[in-house]
């Protein structure tokens, strides 16, 4: 998988080296570019931003700079494939405005062949850059959640180890991408390790005996019930109400 950065704080990306993304990258199964988005600039001061039309608080993100540094990317798509398949990426602008980034979507961002991240600060990017885009490139502007963030550099880092880890080889261990939170719609159950007493605490019981059916009807048990406790609107509402229900009664 190709993927293409611009910032304007491109040691922002700096962690993409380390641990089992940036093993990805060097067993060349993630191709990853930051671009400065300042080398798009023409003046002495490399300006990317200016006073907002209508007025308000802040700055927002020039257009120019924007097009000639997605066009700089545009125009890697002759290297990430020469088989006549799509040779566009799609453009992911992580954003607090943006629909919500979710496991479903990392999957299907896992998919493709080539993404491109454009990371906006201040008060964001001159709307007319996602209609320019829009007409090169599928455009999708993702937020991580509902708070926010100084610039997209965080959620892209985010996003980036969401989807990498999906991609067959990242993880050494497949098994462990199937029975984590969020895969199948609930929660991770609770996990132990040595000793079996630890501080006065017990591991619980069924998970000393080596019954593996009485251990797999606990554990969903408790996703079941961490999920309702934690998370109900993961849950149908007649499952969150009885799951909670049963916590209570306790
Ligand atoms: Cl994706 N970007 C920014 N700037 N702020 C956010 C966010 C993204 N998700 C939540 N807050």
């Amino acid at each position: 998988m190709r993927l293409d950065v611009v910032s304007i704080f491109p040691d922002y990306l700096a962690p993409l080296d380390l641990s089992l993304i940036g093993k990805a990258r060097r067993d060349g199964l993630l191709d990853l570019h930051v671009h400065d988005l300042r080398d798009f600039t023409h003046d002495r001061h490399r300006t990317v931003d200016d006073t907002p039309y209508g007025g308000g608080a802040g700055m927002v993100m020039k257009p120019q700079p924007w097009s000639e540094a997605l066009d700089h990317v545009l125009a890697q798509g002759k290297s990430i494939d020469a088989t006549g398949r799509r040779r566009v990426p799609t453009l992911i602008v992580p954003g607090p405005g943006g629909e919500p980034f979710t496991q479903a979507i990392a999957r299907e961002l896992a998919d493709e062949p080539w993404l491109a991240f454009a990371c906006g600060r201040y008060e964001g990017i001159d709307e007319r850059v996602y209609e320019w885009a829009g007409e090169r490139m599928p455009v999708r502007v993702l937020s991580l959640g509902d708070y926010v963030l100084n610039g997209g550099e965080v959620a892209v880092l985010a996003m980036v180890e969401a989807i990498a880890r999906l991609l067959p080889g990242v993880i050494g261990n497949a098994e462990s991408l199937v029975e984590e939170s969020h895969e199948d719609g609930l929660l991770e159950y609770p996990v132990y390790t040595k000793p079996a007493t630890w501080d006065g605490r017990e591991v619980p019981e069924v998970l000393l005996g080596g019954n593996h059916a009485a251990i797999a009807t606990w554990r969903h048990q408790q996703r079941v019930e961490r999920t309702a406790a934690r998370r109900p609107d993961l849950l149908p509402p007649a499952a969150a109400t009885s799951a909670l229900g049963e916590l209570e009664e306790r």
